[in-house]
């Protein structure tokens, strides 16, 4: 009597939850939901053993510890990028002329820019949902899953069943978010797709549940010995059948115009939507196609994705700063009133130096165009057309340092303008920061704010001083207790045996970032020896030039290098030199990054290789061994096959670094 009253209140929830969240189409009040809602949770509490997996209760969220890593049983592979007309044309000629017909039915679908999921359902009940990681191995986040109301808990049909979506945030939810956890002073989300991921990695899901997230389902992998779908259209209209959300902008077109038209038309639509999109998923509709044309090593043969172009947006100048690098390069910063641009708010953008604001000849007051490309700082792109831009004064570059005012100076063969004062105090200071920053000597709790004090009140000047501090020295800082200014303390005498590719890193040697530091260590072992070395030497070294020896080699001859050499020493900054973990595997082997790594960050993958005994570059040469392709390759990917160079994706450098 009781477990058939569940049974209805459970199919009842869960009929009118498809109907709000996948349908979008309510048929009872919100009070008519709850007060069902309850008596269910009610008799769930008095009678445990009622409650089952698919009962609408368990999507209020639980605490977790951790995520277990989960091996997917079929591999997610990513999908190869077209970005005009052109390049889908050269996909659909040579899939049809690998195929041997003459066209091909496509299916044009939305791609959302969300993060990609797999889910598994056994026999109509969702057991596991698991993130998308390196699509060999994601994580196992199937309690936060079940609080994401468009996943249904269970089907409409009792199958065996892994289909794959993309979770996202609606672009109003994700506004609305933003705005209360600014009222409350909390972390703002840059867009909708890093809201999407900071809430699907919550440890507590009852935080997850409080946030509106959705999920679109665009694949299914059939259950065996189905062999009545026999083309992606009709696999879609089957997982909407089973109360699977689906996107409702898609279509079914008989060759590539068409679907070129598809992409066109989304192009400007796309910003009606309330999710955020990136570009237009084209697969051939045909799975006899599709199961004879495979997949490359990291893509199906039988999908391309076209980006949509980097979207541009106008704004005004207001002015325009000038800030000074560790190197005294000036760097002109726009400063505009803030817009919102590919999902995040832009105020700033990069104006890369004089001669680029003399060829665009933008002027304060100006309304400009700025555009982000993919993960870079946004840059202003052109001026927008009007009357009153010729009224408005020319823009004038300053001649002296903004911050000492020292003449500026321009160097041979260099667009940047430099600060000519050595002791420039924008240069001191950011030098100072470098030094405690993530790829320096890593030091933790010292940030810009601290270092502009210590400075001004003539505590740290250089390098050096920062460990002639006290835990009392730190107290005379603002807002400094005891117990930060031991943090302070603490980490700066933890830093003082720094790898010593981290301590090259942190002087500040122009030319010098952490990957010439790294092939520095690498080659010549020893602090003596990189000081040492004549500029012959440095210069033959493979990804050190003619200019980079240069700059070493003075740098190490300055006669202010040697005395804070000398001192830092002394003070007991004692870089550690080679790596105690140092093995042998990857000798000789010389490999360049590119792309979007799933499972580790460039730099931790070309930590490991040099670990290993290789070498990585940053450029491609015939010298190069590998290259290692990650999601969106650049231009080294075309190089390397240019010259012949072995490429490997994720994989395959994975089974490379894992076997040894
Ligand atoms: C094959 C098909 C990857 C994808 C795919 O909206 C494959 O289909 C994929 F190897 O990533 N973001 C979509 C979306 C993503 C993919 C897809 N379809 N609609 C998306």
């Amino acid at each position: 009597m009781l477990k058939e009253r569940v049974e209805y209140l459970k199919s009842e929830l869960n009929k009118h939850n498809y109907n709000y969240y996948v349908l979008d189409n309510p048929t009872i009040s919100d009070y008519e939901y709850d007060m069902l809602f309850s008596e269910l949770k009610d008799i769930e509490e008095t009678n445990p053993e009622l409650k089952t997996q698919d009962s609408p209760t368990q999507r209020v969220g639980s605490i977790s510890t951790g995520f277990e890593e989960y091996k997917h049983k079929y591999r997610l592979y990513s999908l190869d990028n077209s970005y005009n007309a052109e390049d889908l044309k050269k996909w659909y000629e040579r899939a049809i002329k690998e195929y041997g017909k003459s066209d091909l039915e496509l299916v044009c679908e939305l791609k959302i820019d969300g993060l990609a999921i797999a889910l598994n359902y056994q026999n109509g009940i969702f057991t596991t949902g698991v993130t998308r990681g390196n699509g060999i191995i994601g994580e196992n986040i199937t309690q936060n899953l079940k609080t994401v109301k468009a996943i249904p808990l269970k089907l409409f049909e009792n199958v065996d069943i892994d289909v794959r979506g993309e979770i996202y945030m609606p672009v109003s939810s994700f506004n609305k978010l933003n705005e209360e956890s600014s009222q409350k002073n909390e972390k703002i989300f840059a867009n909708p797709r890093n809201a999407a991921a900071g809430s699907l990695r919550q440890l507590d899901s009852t935080i997850t549940a409080k946030r509106d997230l959705s999920m679109f389902t665009y694949t299914v992998i059939l259950p065996d010995g189905n062999n009545t779908i026999k083309t992606h259209w009709d696999s879609i209209q089957y997982i909407k059948k089973l109360g699977f959300k689906t996107n409702p902008n898609i279509r079914l077109v008989k060759n590539i115009e068409e679907a070129i038209d598809f992409c066109k038309e989304w192009e400007t639509k796309r910003f009606d939507l309330d999710y955020a999109t990136d570009g237009v998923v084209i697969k051939i509709n045909d799975f006899a196609a599709q199961n004879e044309l495979g997949f490359t090593a990291r893509a199906p043969k039988w999908a391309t994705a076209f980006k949509f172009p980097p979207e541009e947006i106008s704004t005004k100048l207001e002015s325009i700063e000038i800030g000074v690098g560790k190197t005294g390069a000036i760097t002109p910063v726009a400063n505009l009133t803030p817009v919102l641009l590919a999902g995040s708010t832009v105020a700033r953008a990069s104006l890369h130096n004089f001669d680029e604001i003399e060829r665009l000849d933008v002027r304060i007051g100006d309304n400009v165009f700025i555009k982000k490309a993919a993960e870079i700082i946004p840059k202003v792109v052109k001026v927008v057309d009007d009357e009153q831009h010729y009224k408005r004064p020319k823009y004038i570059p300053p001649t002296c340092c903004p911050i000492c005012h020292a003449p500026l100076e321009y160097r041979e063969g260099e667009v940047a303008a430099y600060c000519s004062n050595e002791d420039c105090p924008a240069v001191l200071k950011a030098k100072l920061e470098y030094w405690v920053s993530k790829e320096g000597m890593d030091i933790d709790f010292i940030g810009p704010s601290v270092i502009e004090q210590l400075y001004n009140l003539d505590m740290v000047k250089t390098p050096a001083d920062f460990y002639k501090l006290s835990q009392q020295d730190f107290m005379m800082l603002d807002l400094v207790k005891e117990k930060s200014a031991f943090n302070m303390y603490n980490s700066i005498q933890l830093s003082k045996n720094r790898p010593l590719s981290k301590f090259i890193t942190a002087l500040s040697i122009r030319h010098v970032g952490k990957e010439t530091a790294d092939i520095l260590v690498n080659e010549l072992s020893t602090l003596e020896n990189i000081k040492n070395a004549n500029i012959e030497k440095l210069s033959n070294i493979e990804g050190v030039g003619e200019k980079i020896a240069q700059s070493i080699y003075e740098f190490f001859r300055s006669k202010k290098t040697e005395c804070m050499l000398e001192e830092l020493e002394k003070l007991g900054v004692i870089p550690q030199e080679g790596t105690s973990k140092q093995s042998d595997e990857l000798l000789g082997l010389t490999f360049v990054l590119t792309g979007t790594l799933q499972s580790m960050t460039r730099d931790d993958a070309g930590a490991k290789i040099k670990e290993m005994g290789g070498k990585t570059s940053s450029s491609v040469s015939k010298k190069t061994s590998f290259v290692i392709a990650g999601e969106n390759p650049g231009s080294k990917f075309d190089k390397a096959s240019a010259l012949g160079v072995k490429i490997l994706n994720e994989e395959e450098f994975l089974n490379l670094i894992k076997n040894k």
